[in-house]
């Protein structure tokens, strides 16, 4: 089942003495404008503008890369695995609407693009699949491999998910056979809910946090070796964990945590374990549900080895929506009183869900999702006057006004991975006026949150390739980026920043700050909308 897939070869070319070409790399001069906001107690306003000068240098040759995910046998790995096999060996199957062929909907990357510019004999905007931009892996050519505390072989996986179409799944079934059985995984029956332990006969034996810690370091380092791989993105696609605890000489550091594993601490989490391991492997590790896995000892020895993480818990539907629903109301000067967001399913993840420390985690992500829209708009919400009106990112907002907002989340077996989600927004409008808008969505949860894996895999592999220098800085050394990957905030419900750094919800904020960066790359400015051109003689 390896990847035969041909790649597309890498066909843009930028004529610009920004940007040059070697067969190695493509380097462009990006010169980043901003502007220095000075308010004085009087109400002025003063601001400088700024420019600062950087080149960043992207690796042309595409890694050969590997995915390994934990909780490969669940809905989410099991799909994906078909997906790419369906793709692969462009398997069409009949549903009761016809023939249908495999692709890769819901892929920002395979299935979206991007304007470049203008073509100038007929004035058309031009664009691109993103995936064009720079050179990419094509998701055809992920190697897969991964964990799970379930056995089941593959082809089994995929049966038991019951996502795909009967008649995919049957052309399928061979080669999801072939992957066999997930690698054995580690289970610490508090961090999920007792719900799952049926499913836990597929473990790394023994309760060394460090033996355990150790293996799945080997896993890695096996599975790259064996498939001859560049590079590993580590996945966790595993069951939503409940909070680990953050506790002062535990966690809070890279040497603590390091050694609360060597002592086997309680408070370690799977994830944690796998994070951890990943780094060390300097394999980069996104996760994907919503638990606190880097906790801070994570992130400094991610900082500290300079390896890569991003998270938390793919924004896949609901939230995908909340996320510009609420920044259309706010922007539009419009004030949200209350969102108030239920769904039912039936999969596993919604049995691991239906406890209580575990649908926390989820409450969590899917609620901070509009703190920075109301937080940049206090005509609407009031700040708070308070001098300490500071509030955790994760556990609670900031202390000014807020709309109401609330998160239900009910397991209803029969209904399968078809998430149903009702959504109702109440706002104030002109004059005391009331506006109620109501959403009722309905889809296989695991193929909107498929695509998404597969663009943060891809997404994480091409940051890898890519550095940066100060163009008139003292530090002219090319060095990578920074070890938290807050471009892959699009695809995730709460994303994992920079500390000290604002965490941005909006979509398209997301998106542009996503499509800008990767223009950066090979010297094209970012396209704005004053389509000046349009508007002058
Ligand atoms: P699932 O329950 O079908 O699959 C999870 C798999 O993880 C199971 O096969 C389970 O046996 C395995 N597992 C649990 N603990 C493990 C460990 N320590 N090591 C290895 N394997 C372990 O769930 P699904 O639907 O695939 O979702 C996966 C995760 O992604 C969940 O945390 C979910 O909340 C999150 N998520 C899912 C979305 C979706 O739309 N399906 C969207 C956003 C997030
Ligand atoms: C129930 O909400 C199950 C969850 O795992 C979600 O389906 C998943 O987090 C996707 O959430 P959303 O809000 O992006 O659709």
């Amino acid at each position: 089942v390896h990847p035969t897939a041909v790649r597309r070869p890498y066909s843009i070319v930028v004529n610009s003495e920004k940007t040059t070409y070697t067969d190695e790399f493509i380097t462009a001069k990006y010169d980043n404008r901003g502007a220095n906001v000075i308010s004085s107690a009087d109400g002025q306003i003063s601001i400088i503008p700024t420019i600062k000068s950087y080149e960043f240098r992207t690796a042309r040759k595409v890694q050969k890369t590997g995915l390994m995910m934990i909780g490969i046998g669940g809905n989410n790995g099991s799909t994906l695995c078909a997906t790419i096999l369906a793709n692969r060996h462009n398997i069409s199957w009949r549903t009761k609407e016809g023939v249908q062929t495999p692709n890769y909907i819901g892929s920002l990357l395979r299935a979206s693009t991007v304007r470049i510019g203008t073509d100038p004999t007929t004035g058309k905007d031009v664009h691109v699949p993103v995936s064009d931009v720079l050179p990419m892996v094509h998701p055809n050519d992920l190697v897969l491999g991964g964990w799970d505390i379930s056995g089941v072989p593959m082809d089994q996986a995929m049966y038991r998910a019951k996502v795909l179409d009967w008649d995919l799944q049957r052309q399928v079934a061979p080669m999801m056979a072939l992957m066999g059985k997930p690698l054995p995984s580690i289970y610490y029956p508090t961090f999920i809910a007792a719900n799952q332990s049926a499913r836990a006969d597929n473990l790394i034996p023994g309760d060394n946090k460090q033996a355990h810690l150790d293996q799945i370091r080997a896993d890695i380092r096996n599975f790259k070796e064996e498939n001859e791989l560049d590079r590993v993105v580590v996945f966790w696609t595993a069951n939503t964990e409940r909070y680990s605890d953050i506790i002062t000489g535990v966690n809070d550091t890279a040497d603590n945590l390091l050694a609360s594993i060597k002592n086997s601490h309680d408070e370690v989490s799977p994830s944690t374990l796998f994070a951890v391991a990943a780094i060390l492997e300097g394999s980069p590790f996104v996760n994907g549900a919503p638990q606190n896995t880097f906790v801070p000892g994570v992130i400094e020895l991610a900082e500290r080895h300079r390896g890569f993480i991003g998270g938390d818990d793919l924004k896949s539907g609901q939230t995908k929506l909340k996320s510009v629903l609420a920044e259309f109301l706010v922007n539009a000067g419009i004030k949200p009183l209350s969102i108030a967001s239920y769904n039912h399913l039936g999969n596993n993840d919604g049995h691991n869900l239906s406890a209580e420390a575990q649908f926390k985690s989820k409450e969590i992500s899917k609620s901070s999702v509009v703190d920075d829209m109301v937080e940049s708009n206090r005509l609407l919400y009031k700040p708070d006057a308070s001098p300490d009106n500071s509030g955790d990112k994760k556990t609670k907002h900031s202390k000014g006004e807020h709309p109401d907002h609330i998160i239900v989340i009910k397991y209803v077996p029969a209904v399968g991975d078809s998430k149903r989600a009702l959504d109702e927004y109440y706002s104030e409008i002109l004059m005391g006026g009331r506006s109620t808008i109501n959403i009722f969505n309905e889809c296989e949860d695991s193929l909107l949150a498929t695509p998404l894996i597969l663009d943060l895999t891809i997404l994480t592999e091409v940051l890898t390739r890519i550095q940066y220098r100060e163009v008139d800085g003292q530090n002219t050394e090319f060095k990578p980026l920074y070890s938290v990957l807050s471009l892959l905030s699009y695809m995730l419900k709460a994303p994992l920043v920079k500390p000290g750094t604002d965490v941005v919800n909006s979509l398209s904020r997301q998106r542009n700050g996503l499509e800008q960066f990767l223009k950066a790359c090979i010297g094209l400015e970012a396209h704005g909308d004053m389509l000046l051109e349009t508007r002058i003689w």
